[in-house]
Formats: structure tokens, C-alpha cells, sequence
């Protein structure tokens, strides 16, 4: 990505709390997803759809794509941690609901985690954690692509702004193309008209020092882990609390050192 588009980008992501990279992934590597999700939607009742970095090699690419972790780096800091990856398949007929923003279940706009001092504010002076929604099919006006509400990452109230799902936009994209956006941002997705399903892989990330949706650093296939190369430190290996005293723990490794080996709990 040249600077001038970086720079695009992020000011996009300031002011309007979203923004779109185009052409990522290659029609190709959108073939395969969609040959893969459909394989794993079959399974969504037995959790199919969560962590597909497991699950399909070209999952794995999503993590490897230089303009994204540029970007995500600018947000989050160099040491940003994958949250999660989830498969998304909207059939005709769905995405009907309404708009929410993320971080309400193990983030901070989780309700019961407000503490009274906060008098009802929510932080938005920093940019805690993204999402990053992939575009695996095109999305259009008409296909159930993800609508966003511009500058809604500045409102501080928990609740969603007035008339903002009137007031969204739709997010219209290339296929292969990737949507990054504020987790403060209010967003959903929109009424899949069409006779197709609309596919996209959801992809959030998040601060080092903030809790991930998994333990990820538990949860990641060791094979996977070791493929990822240079950038396996996205999966929080070196974020992980100590179980033993810090004196006995190696925090690059995530385990026992090996003095302490003897310790080890499950996969050190
Ligand atoms: O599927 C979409 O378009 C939106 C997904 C979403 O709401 C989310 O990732 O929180």
C-alpha cells in the first residue's frame, strides 16, 4: 500500500470510524473460502464456523496480508492480538436485525462491566480493538453486506444514536476486499435479498493488554501456530498470565521455563 493510501485509510478510520481495503484476497482464494465455508456451515450446529484458522489452510492467509496488519498495527500497537475468526454465511432472506457495536460481550461496552464512575461513558478517546470483516463474496446493495453508522465510534453512550440504522450506510465492496472498523462502531448486517448467500469471514482484533473472545493462544492447532511464521505473535503467546510464580514462568513461551517444566499444564 503506498503512503498516500495508508494515510487515506487511517484518516478514514478517525473520522468516520470505518474503512474499506480493496482487493486483498484474489478471486481465487475467494473461490476456495467459499468452497470451505460452505464444507463448514454443514458443521455450525457443532461449532463449524468458529476459529477457521484450524480448519482451512486459506484461512490462515487472512493473518498474512501486509496493508491490513499495517493498518491494524497503527491502531493497536505491534504486538495487536487476533481475537477471533469466524466463518459468516447469510442465506437469502436474512439479515434482517438491527445495528450493535462489539466489545458488549468480553469487551469494554460490555453493560454490567461499567463501573459507576464511568457515568455512563463508554471510552472512545483510544481505539481499543477493530473488527475486520473480509468480503469473500461482493458486497452490494442488495446482498446482505454489512451497513455501518459513520462516526458512531465517537458516541459515548452504550446506546445506539437515534435514527442510526436509518442514517447507516451500506458497505459496498469488491469481492476480496476487507472492511476495518472501530469497535465502538455501530454496525450489522443488511437484508440478503438475493437468491445467494452472502459469505464473509469476521475477523476482530484487539489490544495486547485486553482479554481476546478465546485464548487464543490455547486454542490455536500447534501446526498452524508454527506456519504462521514471524507473525505468530498474534496469537498471544507472550500474553498469557502466568499460572505459576512469574520467577518459574518463560512469558515468550507461555509456559513453565524449563527448569520448572514439571508444571506445565496441557499443551506446554
Ligand atoms: O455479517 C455482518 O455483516 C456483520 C457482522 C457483525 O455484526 C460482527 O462481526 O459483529
Amino acid at each position: 500500500m503506498q503512503d498516500n493510501d495508508f494515510r487515506h485509510h487511517v484518516t478514514h478510520v478517525v473520522e468516520q470510524g470505518y474503512t474499506i481495503l480493496p482487493l486483498l484476497l484474489t478471486s481465487e482464494e475467494c473461490a476456495e473460502a467459499v468452497v470451505q465455508l460452505d464444507r463448514l456451515y454443514a458443521l455450525r450446529d457443532r461449532g463449524g464456523l468458529e476459529l477457521i484458522f484450524n480448519k482451512a489452510r486459506i484461512f490462515e492467509r487472512l493473518y498474512q496480508i501486509a496493508p491490513l496488519l499495517r493498518i491494524v498495527r497503527h491502531f493497536l500497537g505491534d504486538d495487536a492480538l487476533l481475537s477471533s475468526m469466524h466463518g459468516s454465511v447469510l442465506g437469502p432472506g436474512e439479515g434482517k436485525g438491527g445495528l450493535h457495536a462489539d466489545g458488549s460481550i468480553t469487551g469494554h461496552n460490555r453493560a454490567r462491566s461499567m463501573a459507576d464512575d464511568d457515568g455512563g461513558e463508554r471510552i472512545t478517546s483510544h481505539v481499543l480493538a477493530l473488527n475486520t470483516i473480509w468480503c469473500i463474496s461482493e458486497f452490494t446493495d442488495t446482498n446482505g453486506a454489512t451497513r455501518l453508522l459513520p462516526k458512531s465510534h465517537l458516541h459515548t453512550s452504550l446506546e445506539m444514536p437515534k435514527g442510526g440504522l436509518e442514517r447507516s450506510v451500506i458497505a459496498r465492496a469488491p469481492q476480496g476486499s476487507v472492511i476495518v472498523f472501530n469497535v465502538n462502531t455501530w454496525h450489522g448486517p443488511s437484508h440478503n435479498q438475493t437468491q445467494a448467500p452472502r459469505y464473509a469471514v469476521l475477523n476482530p482484533w484487539r489490544r495486547h493488554w485486553t482479554r481476546c473472545e478465546y485464548e487464543m493462544a490455547e486454542v490455536v492447532d500447534p501446526q498452524v501456530l508454527e506456519r504462521a511464521g514471524e507473525e505468530r505473535r498474534i496469537f498471544g503467546i507472550d500474553a498469557e498470565a502466568p499460572y505459576v510464580e512469574r520467577w518459574q514462568w518463560d512469558r515468550d513461551k507461555g509456559g513453565p521455563t524449563a527448569d520448572h517444566a514439571q508444571l506445565a499444564r496441557g499443551k506446554n
